[in-house]
């Protein structure tokens, strides 16, 4: 097995992460986004949508999206479980880690939108696409309408799917650290977030 990867983006940092709590021990391949090694024909093959995680398991297939990937290796290592235990829980969980991306898509579509580094790749993929500046200010509401959701959620739950650390907490670290890229800093004005964050950043896999 091998994950293909790049340190600094937050897709593949949630699934390093996982790995790392699983315990697992799976070789990385670099994949530099800086520069665009991800648009090769060779990576394409790999990924025809051009992102990064992705799997390559021992069978051979390749399995993008980071929920996917985690998926598979929770099956293969059901311990410690980060995808939940109950029937009610493994919900919980998957309905926090999509709320969770949906505030990663916001901090996108400012950094994607303002930064000249994503110019005509406003969004991941093969095509070109312009960026829309007015995009800009809509992500910044929606980054800030995003954390004080979660500002809610975590005022009455430990972690962010209930009384259990899971992927949706992984998700949402990614999305946190993500979005001080676009100098939101949502923990420094809510409290709870500041203490789940202070909580999940001191475990060891948070620095895989
Ligand atoms: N939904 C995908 C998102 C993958 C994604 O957008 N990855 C980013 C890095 S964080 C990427 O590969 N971007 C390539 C690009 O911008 O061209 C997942 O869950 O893994």
């Amino acid at each position: 097995m091998r994950l293909f990867d790049y340190n600094r983006a937050p897709n593949p940092r949630r699934v390093r992460i996982f790995i790392a709590e699983k315990g697992l021990k799976i070789p990385l391949v670099k994949v530099d986004l800086m520069r665009m090694q991800q648009l090769s024909p060779e990576f394409r093959q790999i990924n025809p949508g051009a992102t990064l995680p992705v799997l390559e398991t021992d069978d051979g297939s390749y399995i993008s999206e980071s929920l996917a990937i985690c998926h598979y290796l929770e099956d293969l290592h059901p311990e410690p479980n980060l995808l939940g235990s109950s029937r009610a829980e493994k919900a919980q969980v998957i309905m926090w880690n999509n709320i969770a991306e949906q505030g990663m898509d916001a901090a996108a579509e400012v950094l994607r939108n303002i930064s000249p580094g994503f110019r005509g790749h406003a969004l991941p993929g093969p095509a070109p696409i312009e960026q829309i500046p007015a995009l800009v200010e809509r992500g910044q509401t929606r980054v800030n309408q995003f954390f004080d959701r979660i500002e809610q959620q975590l005022k009455n739950n430990a972690y962010l799917a209930g009384e259990n650390y899971s992927f949706a907490d992984i998700t949402l670290m990614a999305t946190t650290e993500f979005a001080d890229w676009v100098e939101t800093h949502a923990y420094k004005t809510r409290p709870a977030l500041q203490r789940w964050y202070t909580e999940v950043t001191a475990r060891p896999a948070a620095n895989a």
